[in-house]
């Protein structure tokens, strides 16, 4: 691949001296952390660029791309070779997703992992490996590199690749349990994190303290230690002391509540990586991934704004769940169907339907299915809380053929987009589909 990139970079140079150049990345951390180091490493190289931030690429969004450009397509475009091929200019792609053919069309210069063997390398990771090629002056973009990694959640087994991004970056790795962000006193962040619902704890001072209070952990005169000052002794009592709730619906849901926590130094202060890509994600999916773009790239004023919004956003979160639990429902004997229209924005109805799927409501095998209005569309997530159930994607499959949405995801969570006037039609032939209980293991 390293051949490939030096290729990239001599073209690029080449072909930049007569026509502009127009990154467009996807939306997600690690799209935005992808767009981040690209364009750090184009404007020292002296290019001259522009830079859009997509949630998907559409066709139509394909056709009307001006062809008096270069396009660079980072973290997408694989999928979407065909139309690509139908574009009169020079195509860039920096990307890991599934390619939409192994031939490549004659004006796209791939740059893909898939292309050559098992290791799989996020977006941002790729560019990376651009950027270090272009020049050494490029390692400090190897933060960006760690937090779109975790963004993309491949931080569980590190490749060759990665242990040296990691290295670049100089990150701190610590065993633990997996809650963050991790930097901050483990009271706080037991009482009103998120990232990890723990029943009679999550939300409740009293349990907490009781907890801790349990794992003996003490306060110290400036208050709790934090994760990350924890000793491995100090670590190893709290999770024993969360594993003795049993609050895990298998071995393997414990198992995941372990990892590494990823520490690194982010406008001169150690972070948790996976609190920062959280906090991209959500500028994104409230409709500013320009303010996470100008945050990756160090802006102060970006910052304090992207923390506004990330509060913000886990309001709309909690609101959102809140409206759920109060809105009328269709349910079934394994399935829950909440179409909340214009009242959960689009953009968090993932979200929303996956927390649903790790809360102790709804018993392993359910399959939860959350709608939102997208403008003319109807955005649908749908989660298999467990492990043992229906394929959710192959669910949403069956409900989508006639009506030509289109479909992505894995067995355990998947999405898709209908079209609006479908509404009563979809969810009709959803419910049909879902009380045939052709499940059985
Ligand atoms: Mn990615």
């Amino acid at each position: 691949m390293l051949e490939q990139i030096k290729l990239a970079i001599e073209n690029l140079d080449n072909l930049s001296k007569t026509k502009p150049i127009k990154v467009i990345s996807h939306n997600d951390t690690d799209g935005i952390t992808s767009a981040s180091i690209f364009s750090r490493a184009l404007q020292r190289w002296n290019k001259r660029f522009s830079i859009e931030i997509v949630k998907n690429l559409e066709k139509d969004y394909i056709k009307e791309l001006p062809e008096d450009c270069i396009l660079i397509f980072l973290d997408l475009g694989s999928g979407s070779l065909p139309e690509l091929a139908e574009k009169k200019t020079e195509v860039f792609i920096l990307d890991h997703h599934e390619l939409a053919s192994r031939e490549i069309p004659k004006n796209i210069t791939m740059i893909n992992p898939q292309l050559y063997g098992k290791e799989n390398i996020s977006g941002a990771g790729i560019c990376y490996l651009f950027a270090k090629q272009l020049s050494s002056g490029n390692y400090d973009l190897a933060t960006l590199a760690t937090i779109g990694m975790v963004g993309d959640q491949m931080e569980k087994e590190l490749t060759k690749t990665y242990q040296e991004i990691l290295q670049d970056a100089d990150v701190t790795i610590k065993k633990g349990l997996l809650l963050y962000p991790a930097t901050r006193p483990i009271d706080k962040v037991l009482e009103y994190s998120s990232s990890l619902y723990i029943p009679g704890i999550t939300g409740s001072f009293a349990g907490t303290i009781a907890l801790l209070r349990d794992a003996g952990l003490q306060k110290t005169q400036h208050g709790y230690k934090s994760l990350a000052e924890f000793t491995e002794e100090e670590m190893s009592n709290l999770i024993t002391a969360i594993m003795l709730r049993k609050i895990h619906k298998s071995p393997e849901d414990a198992e995941k509540m372990v990892g590494n926590l990823y520490l690194i130094k982010f406008f001169n202060k150690l972070e948790d990586a996976r609190e920062i890509s959280a906090l991209i994600n959500a500028c994104s999916r409230m409709d500013s991934p320009e303010i996470a773009l100008s945050f990756c790239l160090g802006n102060k004023e970006s910052r304090k704004k992207a923390e506004k919004i990330y509060l913000n956003y886990k309001q709309n979160i909690a609101a959102a769940l809140r409206y759920i639990n109060e809105m009328e429902k269709i349910e079934g004997k394994n399935y829950t169907i909440i179409n909340a229209q214009d009242k959960i924005k689009d953009t968090i109805i993932g979200t929303t339907a996956s927390i649903m799927s790790h809360s102790p409501l709804y018993p392993e095998g359910t399959i939860i299915i959350a709608m939102a209005y997208n403008q003319d569309k109807i955005k649908v997530s749908a989660r298999l809380v467990g492990k043992k159930g229906r394929n959710v994607r192959e669910v949403l499959t069956k409900a989508t053929v006639p009506l030509k949405g289109e479909v992505g995801g894995h067995p355990g969570a998947a999405g898709c987009l209908i079209s609006k006037e479908h509404e009563q039609t979809f969810t009709q032939t959803l419910q049909s589909i879902l009380e045939v209980d052709l499940v059985k293991i």
